[in-house]
Formats: structure tokens, sequence, C-alpha cells
């Protein structure tokens, strides 16, 4: 039961919560309350991390009377609800973000500096919660902020990693993992409920019996179990008084299981089991765009969706809740296949936890669950063997054999004799080893499927899951991705939103459409300046960061070229790599004067996975290629590389505002939308891109003379594959290439040591999966003409003006509208 044993008698106890006075001797009260009786300590003998927790606890207080009330809101006029289930949000800090929404940094600086504290000193203590990989987990945190701003209900689900995505280093330019202890100082951002802590179970075995009204069933009669505690996080929407939640699972092992082996005697033991619950939330596996098919991860997986299904169901839904009206007022968004496991677990829980019949059950089950899709590479669709599934779960397996049965007696129906087709659509394939594909599982309960830019929707339905979407057409939609210009624009870009404030007035952080009021300034001369003094001002502090975060040092002037993004085959920095290292040959051959050549800085920032050879062999050498490029006195001035380690949220949120050249050169049809490329169009930095992903969009939108278009289309692409493509063909017939590949080869970049290049050139002439010498030619060729359009700096300035004009589009805001128009449906208030 919940709330005090008797009638409070006291007022203050009845009232409200009352928030603190919301100015900076309010602030300043708090702080030192925080300080003094939080963290012990008195300001004169206090440590920067002992102020940043005592300041972001009370700046926490400013959210909390708000937060407390949209949950009463919430569960006095319940409307549907968004459940988002996702293994991934890359949050990013949280300070600026919870001072932006409560409108609190004008007052906290002032508060701050009465103690003789920085800002900026506090920001920089927070070590960022990376419990993501990149752009898919990034985009849960974008889409939860979204709907908080749009006080749509909505819970984020997921898990509380221990170390969240690995710290990048160089050791001799190679990448080497470092854990990322982002929970050692303390996690000022977090509620831990242990009170709300549920039960999980694996393994053992099914039976059948008979209930007490003689009706055949099954249970589940688990081997082991774990606990799943909560862990809430704000999740404020942008001054509009909401605070949604975001709840994170941690485990832990269960009281019972530390209980029967503590009687048993053997501590030890006792203690090993506690060991093993709790590694099941120890790390996030650092793949991005490809599946791990480890135990422990399929574990991660059903960890956090059992725990969530049950807090809804038992926890959130009224005691007397009838369950038949479960698509009423919930609606789960499957983020990829990973939290794919649901689906079982609610049948299960309908079923065998509820007394529902199957097909009841599977009525209900269809209509709360809704699947994205966020790749096009086959081999990144996960699968989970059959025999991992039964071993692990045993009743949930069963559960997709009934699934999949039915299914497939449908698909029989709707084509008789079509037995191969039948094998396709299966949601067991049977090769090249028996496991359970969890796209199609998700595909098949799901009431919608979406892909995450037009042509990745149009790609994921002509040529991923053809079957499915001739069988159920209207399952199939598109929400083209987006981000949240509240992060990515305003706090990242203070001195571009000022411009945008005075062009098109305050709000726009609310409704990116306005930013469409930027167009007549492109034509302002004097606009144009301040656009350009604004870059200056970015490209400035992100100098002034690099030489402290990494001790480089950039050069001034330059054409600030920018290519951050997971290293992937697909995204192709080698192709980049292969431009840098054109335009250095260029001038060491003498082919063209330094002189003459626009001075150019050419920023990458990537991690690789580490079990990813060819990209670790990548990094490794951009890293070379920059050592060289950096020391030759004869391009300098002329071009430089810089590869700042480790890059990651807060680092984005300086680099893409400074950039003006943003590379999106994935193969096409292979990106399935990108959300970098939108970030840096936000922010003013011309594309240089493939017609892929949400490029097509962004070039729409911007048009074709405000972005720089090369490379092969997908249909050209998949021309090019059926015919036969052979690299080493390529470079024989294009002399400037293969000079660049010699020069690679030779070991120029390596100490002279060939050796140290082969595996990456080998690949590019004997298998270039992705094609990159097939696009070469067309991408030097457009990197000309992008020299000579910077050199022209009014009509330069005139299109970066104009992107951020034409990129409202792609506010996560608008994502959110798709999602509830066209996949959450009616019932979600708005
Ligand atoms: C991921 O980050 C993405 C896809 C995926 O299957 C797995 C992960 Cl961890 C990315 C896509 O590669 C990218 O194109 C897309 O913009 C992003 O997800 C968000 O949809």
């Amino acid at each position: 039961s919940r709330g005090p044993a008797a009638e409070p008698t006291h007022a203050l106890a009845r009232g409200p919560v009352v928030p603190p006075t919301r100015s900076s001797e309010g602030f300043l009260r708090e702080f030192l309350r925080e300080l003094q009786y939080g963290q012990g300590v008195t300001l004169a003998r206090s440590s920067p991390n002992d102020q940043y927790l005592a300041m972001a606890r009370a700046v926490r207080h400013y959210l909390m009377a708000d937060w407390l009330e949209t949950a009463r809101r919430r569960r006095e006029h319940p409307a549907k609800m968004v459940g988002y289930l996702s293994a991934e949000y890359l949050l990013g800090r949280q300070l600026d973000n919870a001072l932006l929404a409560t409108d609190m940094v004008d007052i906290v600086q002032e508060a701050l500096a009465e103690c003789g504290i920085s800002l900026d000193t506090m920001r920089a203590q927070e070590v960022e919660p990376g419990l993501g990989n990149g752009g898919l987990g990034r985009l849960a945190a974008c889409f939860i902020d979204s709907l908080a701003t749009l006080d749509v209900s909505c819970v984020g689900y997921g898990i509380r990693y221990e170390y969240g995505i690995f710290r990048q280093t160089f050791v001799d330019g190679r990448q080497v993992e470092v854990p990322d202890t982002w929970l050692s100082f303390g996690n000022p951002w977090e509620f831990p409920h242990p009170e709300r802590e549920v039960e999980v179970n694996f393994g053992g075995h099914t039976e059948q019996y008979t209930d007490e009204d003689g009706r055949e069933r099954t249970r589940w009669i688990p081997g082991w179990n774990v606990l799943g505690v909560p862990y809430h996080y704000m999740v404020p929407g942008y001054q509009n008084g909401v605070v949604n939640t975001l709840r994170l699972w941690s485990a832990r092992a269960t009281h019972a299981f530390d209980l029967q082996i503590f009687n048993s005697g053997d501590y030890a033991e006792a203690v090993r089991a506690q060991t093993f619950a709790e590694n099941i939330t120890k790390v996030l596996y650092p793949e991005d765009s490809t599946p791990q098919g480890r135990e422990l991860r399929l574990q991660q997986q059903y960890f956090f969706v059992a725990c969530s299904l049950k807090d809804y169901i038992d926890q959130t839904l009224p005691p007397d809740f009838d369950l038949k009206r479960l698509p009423d007022q919930i609606i789960f968004q499957l983020n990829d296949t990973h939290p794919v496991i649901a689906v079982p677990e609610l049948m299960r829980l309908l079923i065998d936890d509820k007394g529902m019949e199957w097909d009841e059950a599977w009525e209900i089950t269809q209509k709360c669950f809704a699947y994205t899709c966020h790749t096009l590479l086959p081999e990144a669709l996960e699968v989970w063997p059959v025999e991992l599934v039964g071993r692990l779960l045993p009743r949930h397996l069963e559960i997709i054999y009934g699934i999949n049965e039915r299914f497939l007696e449908q698909v029989r129906e709707a084509f008789p004799g079509d037995e191969l087709r039948v094998r396709r659509m299966s949601i067991v394939q049977d090769h090249p080893f028996r496991a359970v594909r969890m796209a199609h599982l998700a595909t098949v309960a799901g009431a919608k499927v979406n892909g995450v830019a037009e042509l990745h929707s149009q790609l994921l339905r002509d040529k991923l899951l053809p079957d499915f979407a001739q069988m159920y057409p209207d399952k199939f939609t598109n929400v083209t991705n987006g981000v949240t210009p509240r992060r990515f624009v305003r706090q990242a870009n203070p001195a571009l939103s000022e411009l945008i404030s005075e062009a098109v007035g305050p709000g726009w952080e609310r409704d990116l459409s306005r930013l469409s009021g930027l167009e007549s300034f492109a034509e302002d001369p004097e606009f144009r300046e301040q656009f350009r003094q604004a870059k200056q001002a970015n490209k400035e502090r992100l100098r002034a960061l690099l030489l402290v975060r990494d001790g480089v040092e950039l050069p001034e002037g330059h054409l600030l070229d920018v290519m951050v993004k997971r290293l992937h085959e697909y995204k192709r920095q080698s192709l980049k790599l292969l431009h840098v290292v054109t335009l250095y040959e260029s001038i060491r051959s003498g082919e063209v004067a330094a002189e003459d050549v626009t001075p150019r800085t050419v920023i990458f920032g990537a991690k690789a996975a580490p079990g990813y050879h060819m990209a670790k062999e990548t990094i490794a050498l951009i890293n070379a290629v920059a050592k060289t490029i950096n020391a030759d006195p004869a391009v300098k001035g002329r071009l430089a590389v810089a590869f700042p380690a480790n890059y990651n949220v807060t680092l984005a949120e300086t680099l893409i505002p400074a950039a003006d050249l943003s590379e999106q050169i994935s193969l096409a049809g292979m990106e399935a939308s990108g959300t970098g490329n939108m970030k840096f169009a936000l922010n003013g930095a011309l594309t240089v891109g493939t017609d892929d992903g949400a490029n097509v969009e962004i070039r729409q939108l911007v048009g074709d003379d405000n972005f720089f278009l090369f490379g092969m289309s997908e249909p050209e692409v998949a021309a090019l594959h059926a015919s036969g493509y052979v690299p080493s063909q390529v470079y024989a017939d294009n002399p400037r290439l293969k000079r660049v590949i010699d020069l690679i080869a030779s070991g120029a970049f390596t100490d002279g040591d060939p050796g140290r290049v082969s595996a990456f050139v080998d690949d590019l002439l004997y298998n270039d999966r992705f094609m990159a010498l097939a696009d070469y030619q067309s991408y030097i060729d457009v990197q000309e003409r992008i020299d000579a359009a910077y050199a022209d700096t009014e009509a330069w300035t005139r299109s970066a003006i104009l992107n951020v004009a034409r990129a409202g589009f792609f506010s996560s805001d608008r994502s959110m509208h798709d999602y509830l128009d066209r996949i959450w449906g009616a019932g979600i208030r708005l």
C-alpha cells in the first residue's frame, strides 16, 4: 500500500509539492543545502565533484514538482501510453538539458558565480551516460525528448548498463577500448526504486497440467531467476511543465536464491550467484548495425522486456484492469529486433498467468506492438539459435512455434502450393542453422512495421521483407527519423540559436517548421555576415576544446570537413580516406600548387566494434595518414587531418555546429536513415552525400543547388552487383586512383611497412563489398566542385542558411507526429 498510515494533520503535509523559488538566491539556497546536508561538506572544503553533484541535485528540485504532477495527471486521466522498448538510450549529458528545460541557465550561473564556481567547470564534471552505440540509441533519446515536449504519455523502458559504450583510446594509432565507468563518481540523475523490484525467470522446462476448471494448460517451471530493480530518470519537456519517465532496469540476485545458498552454508557460492545475476546488466554490447549472438545478450533482452511488461501490467495499470482492453491503454514500440522477445512474453503472461485462450491473447498482442526496422543489411537482422532459446526460455520457444504454425497456415492458405515462400517467410529458419528470425516474428506480430526514411521503407518492402509486404500491404509504413532541436540546435549552437530567434522570433525550438522564416534572410548580406560570425565562433569553441581534450591544434581559416559516425565498411570511411590521400598526393606530386588548394581540415570521429577487424584496421590507417600529413611541411596550411578519440554525444555537440561540410557517403541502399546528416544540415553545414537514407529527403528539401550529390543510386548499385563488380579493374583503369592506392600500399604512411596496410588494400582491390572504388571518381569530382564553391564565400553562406531554413522537417517532434498519425493511432492524447 502507498501513503501514510494516517491522514496528515499539518497543512504542509497535505499541500501540493512546492517547487523552490526561481531566483539565484533561491537556487543558492538549494545548492548549499545539497552541498552541506547531501554531500556533507562545506563550500570551502568541497571538490568540483561535490559541487557538481550538489548543483545537479539542486537543479533536479526544480523539475520534481512537475514530475510528480505529470505522473498524477497521467494516473487520473489515463490516456493510451507509448511504451518505448529500446535496449539503448544514448542520452548525452543531462545537466544542460535540465537547465534548458527549466530555463534556469542564467539563474544558476549567477548563483554559482556568488560561490566562485563557473558553470562551465560544472558542465565538464559530468560523464555522459553512454547507454547506446550510435544512431539507434541516440534516436531513442531524441524521441523521448520530443514526446515529453509534446506532452504525450510515454515511458521509455531500457537497461541500466553498469558500463556503457567503451571509451576509445588510441595506442600507436590503434583503437584500444577502456571500460566506461560512468557511475563511479555517483549519478545525481537517477532514482532507484528497489521497492518496485520484479522477478524474472530463466531456464527450466515446461509441463502440462489440468487446472481447477478442467482445462489443459501449460506452465513454466523456471530453473533460475533474477530481480530487476528500476532506476527512474526524468525526461523533461521543453519549458512546458511536463516531465516523463525513463525506466532503466538493473539486475540483482534474488533474495530467495541468496537465502537458499546461504542456508546451505556456502558463502562463496552465494556471492558467485550474486555476481552471476548482476552480470546481466553489466555491459552494453558495443555493436552497431550488426548483431552479437551471445547468450548474455539474449538474457539482457529478455530481462528488460520481462521487467517492463510486468511493471506495466502489474504496477502501472489499475489492479482490476480488464486485459481485453490492453490495446486501448498501451502501444509498445519495438526499437529494432532487440526487444522482440516481448511478443511471446506478452502471450505467455496473458495465457499462462492470466488464463486467457490463445486466440484472444493473440488478438490483443497483435494490437499492442509495432516494430521499427533500422537496417537493410541482411546479416544485421537478429536470429537466435533454437537451441539457445529453448534452453533459456523454453516456454517462449513453444509460443514462438505456436505463432509460426498458425502464421504459416495462413501463408499456405493465401499462396497454395508455394512451399518455397513458406520457407522464406517462416519465423523459424532451418538453414544455415535452426534459429528464430526476430524480424519475422516482429513483422507477424506487429500492428505496423516502419522503416526510418522514405528510401529505407521502400527497400524494406521491396527487398528485405517483400513476401511480408505482399501479404500485409497495409502493415508497412514509413516514419523518417528526426533529431531534437533542443539539444542539437538550441543547446549545442547558442550563437546560431540567437540569430534564428532574432530572425523568426522566439519559440522555434518547439515548432521547427518555423525555420522556413530564415529563407529570405539568406539574401540579406548583413545576416550572412552574422551567420558566418556564428560559424566562426563555433569553430573557435571547437579549437579550444580539441586543444585541451586531445592536444590537437586545429589550423585556422580552413574549410572544416567532418565525418563522424560509427566505423562501418558500408559507411565508407575508406572512401573519405582515399580522398584525403588524393589531395595529399596531388600537392606532393606537384600536380597542383599548394597555394591553389582550398585549405581544408578533415575531422574523423568513429568507434569500431571491438571485434570488427577491418574497422580497426581502417582506424589505424586514418591515424597513420593523419600523422604523416600533419607532419609534412609540403601541405602545411593547406591540408590537416584530426581524429579525436572517443567520439560521443558531448563531442558531437561542439563538433557539428563548427562544421562546414557534412560527409554522408555510404553506399546507396545501405544506410537506413542517418541522423547525424540531419544535425549537420540544421547547423548550417552543406552535405556531400550519396542518394541514401535520409540524404534523399535532405536533398529534396534543401535543393540540388545546396547539396553535393555524388555516386551511384541504389538501382545503379544493384545493376553493378548483378553485372559483376571487379574493383581491381576500376583501380587498373583509373591512373589517379592507382597512384593513391599504390602510395598507401607502399607503406608511405606506415613507416615504409606495407604489411600494416595490406589487409585494407587487399580488401579494396579484391573485395570492396561496398564499392568505394566504383564511387571514387565521382567523389573526387564533387569534392573539386566543393573546393571551388567554398571559395565563393557569399554563395556558400547563402546555401548554408538555406540548409537551416529548409531542414525544419527533421525535428524529432515531426517524427513523433508521424508515429501518432501512422502507427500509434487514436487514443493518444496530444
Ligand atoms: C543502429 O544504430 C542502426 C541500425 C541498426 O540496425 C542497429 C543500430 Cl545499433 C542505425 C542505422 O544504421 C542508421 O541508419 C539510423 O539512422 C539509426 O539506426 C536510427 O534509425
